[in-house]
């Protein structure tokens, strides 16, 4: 029997898959006169989250056995991760601009315009810090994939087991092992010596654990802004009004 999660597929093969399950670029086809007010470019920016959100779901789900796991673990695990998904996306995206956040291609933002949002520059700077990081490392898109199925399968170890999710668990960890070898693979083609291979792999973990960090800041930052809703939601309902934009309810539920 093969090593394999869930079928035989040799780690290129699950490469292959891993890519052809990228997402689309998203445009948002809104042009915002720029300067941005807060309420604006955050508008924009959870317009764009939410169409990605879509084309996430369908991703997770073309990763071979991803749908092979219960349907809660399946939910569980999107919900533990969507964000940092989001933010390696990003750092990808933005990987050959220095100083730039590419969300988009029609919204490509530096670090100091994100002065008219409460606390994002904070955010901005880790994001550019993760993206130099990748650079220097010259990231190649295939580890990329491995990196992003990872992060999805390795988001919630931490939650508690019941008997009934032993059974996918264990599948969920066969199919971990999977993608690490694939991400191994995609490591081996860079003709680097054997300790060079393994000093790579573990800079290319290590930069999932920033991520994790960076998302819980996400996090906070989101809900510190969804506590300014009052104020928020008044300004989005006056461009709303104005430019007749239409936006996501989820921010000022
Ligand atoms: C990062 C990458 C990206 O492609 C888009 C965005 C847009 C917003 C950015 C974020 C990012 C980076 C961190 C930022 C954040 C705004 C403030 C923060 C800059 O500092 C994210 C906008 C998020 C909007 C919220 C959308 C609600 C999503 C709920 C998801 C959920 O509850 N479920 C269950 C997940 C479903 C899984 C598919």
């Amino acid at each position: 029997l093969s090593g394999h999660a869930g079928s035989s597929l040799s780690p290129e093969h699950l490469v292959h898959c891993m890519l052809d399950a990228e997402p689309p670029q998203i445009y948002l086809k809104q042009q915002l006169n720029k300067p941005f007010t807060e309420a604006s470019m955050m508008m924009s920016l959870t317009n764009l989250a939410d169409k990605e959100l879509v084309f996430m779901i369908s991703w997770a789900k073309k990763i071979p056995g991803f749908v092979e796991l219960s349907l809660p673990l399946q939910v569980q695990l999107l919900e533990c991760c969507w964000l940092e998904v989001l933010m390696l996306g990003l750092m990808w995206r933005s990987v050959d601009h220095p100083g730039k956040l590419i969300f988009s291609p029609d919204l490509k933002l530096n670090r100091d315009e994100g002065s008219c949002v409460e606390g994002i520059m904070e955010i901005f700077d880790m994001l550019l810090a993760g993206s130099s990081r990748f650079r220097e490392l010259r990231l190649q898109k295939e580890e990329y994939v491995c990196l992003k199925a990872l992060i999805l399968l390795n988001s919630n170890m931490t939650s508690a087991e019941t008997d009934s999710e032993l059974e996918s668990r264990s599948k969920l960890l066969r199919l971990l092992d999977s993608v690490t070898d694939s991400l191994v693979w995609a490591i081996s083609r860079t003709g680097l010596s054997m300790q060079q291979q393994s000093a790579r792999l573990a800079h290319l973990l290590m930069l999932l654990s920033h991520i994790r960090h960076l998302s819980n800041k996400g996090m906070e930052h989101l809900s510190n802004m969804k506590r300014k809703n009052v104020v928020l939601l008044y300004d989005l309902l006056l461009e709303m009004l104005d430019a007749n934009t239409a936006y996501s309810s989820r921010m000022s539920a």
